[in-house]
């Protein structure tokens, strides 16, 4: 997404609301240099009572956590970057929107130990439609096989969700794109499925839906969590601590990604092996209607922060 003709005035940052051209940094921040930054990725969604933020709380405990084996502590609790989220969305008056806080180690030193460096807080919110694409969500996306690995949580914490492991991702999604694919998958260091750089991967097989365990390199995803427990509810069952080959890839019923900005996207071809018939399946349309109607509704009310 690009911010050309974007219509949103105003960022909150480190405790005070500013014009969205002045929301600046220096250029010798320790986050730039060694992306020692934590964020996350949140949707607020116009329900059927007014806008609410999905799962705000879990993401916030993610945010607190992803700063902990970084030694950042953030200097803002929980209600204040609640109310300043709530201010930002209701100052600028978004139905709808992506809300994208981030804290990260400032400027006033470089070298690998970020020691006493101030730690910075932002949260910018901006209207952000369909992550893969227009027809995504009702087509599938064709997506390949990363050469690319995902990094080992013995190399860096799998489970943070932080600014420089991106990297990972953003060399895998070029990748992608030069192969005129949509999207990555990445395969951990043994060889088994992770994830997408920006996505949690369910597969469907015999009617039984499975993801990736939490050992297998990815992140434990918020809208993975959510998907488990609606298709749980739903009667399917869940095996969410799998373990994936390649192989299975390309002989399952059906995959689809799950992540705050791709929601539930069907995925209709792995390195241009057809999933399935090749089209959306039944089991992720029917994860992805009853993720829709409850985002849409707002119904199950504690997983909404009403603005
Ligand atoms: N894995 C990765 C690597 C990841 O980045 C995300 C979210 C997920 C899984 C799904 O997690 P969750 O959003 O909690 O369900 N990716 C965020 C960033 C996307 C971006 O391009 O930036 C997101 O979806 O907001």
């Amino acid at each position: 997404m690009s911010f050309d003709d974007m219509d949103v005035g105003t960022i909150w940052m480190d405790g005070e609301f500013v014009d969205w051209e002045d929301a600046q940094v220096h250029v010798l921040t320790h986050g730039l240099h060694y992306g020692t930054g934590v964020f996350e990725g949140v949707r607020c969604y116009d329900t059927d009572n007014g806008p609410a933020i999905f799962r705000w709380e879990e993401h916030l405990d993610r945010l607190y956590q992803s700063a902990k084996p970084y030694g950042m502590e953030i200097p803002f609790d929980r209600d204040e970057l609640t109310e300043a989220t709530i201010e930002l969305i209701d100052r600028e008056d978004l139905p709808s929107c992506y809300i994208r806080p981030i804290a990260f180690y400032g400027y006033d030193m470089l070298g690998l130990d970020p020691g006493d460096a101030p730690v910075k807080v932002s949260i910018a919110a901006w209207p952000w439609g369909t992550y893969l694409g227009e027809d995504a969500l009702e087509e599938g996306v064709d997506v390949a096989v990363s050469s690319w690995r995902k990094y080992a949580s013995s190399q860096m914490p799998t489970n943070a969700k932080t600014t420089g492991t991106y990297v990972n991702s953003v060399l895998a999604s070029l990748e992608a794109d030069s192969n005129d694919y949509t999207e990555a998958i990445l395969l951990n260091k043994d060889g088994q499925v992770a994830e997408g750089p920006g996505e949690n991967l369910f597969l469907v097989r015999d009617g039984e839906i499975y993801t990736p365990g939490l050992a297998e390199s990815n992140l434990d995803g918020i809208t993975r969590q959510t998907v488990i427990e609606l298709a749980e509810e739903q009667g399917y069952t869940v095996h969410d601590d799998a373990t994936i080959s390649r192989g299975e890839l390309y002989t399952a019923d059906e995959l689809f990604f799950s992540g705050t900005a791709a929601e539930v996207t069907p995925i209709r071809s792995v390195d241009d092996v057809e999933v399935g018939p090749g089209t959306k399946g039944p089991v992720t349309d029917e994860m992805q209607r009853t993720f829709f109607d409850i985002v849409e509704s707002g119904e199950r009310d504690e997983w909404f922060t009403y603005v």
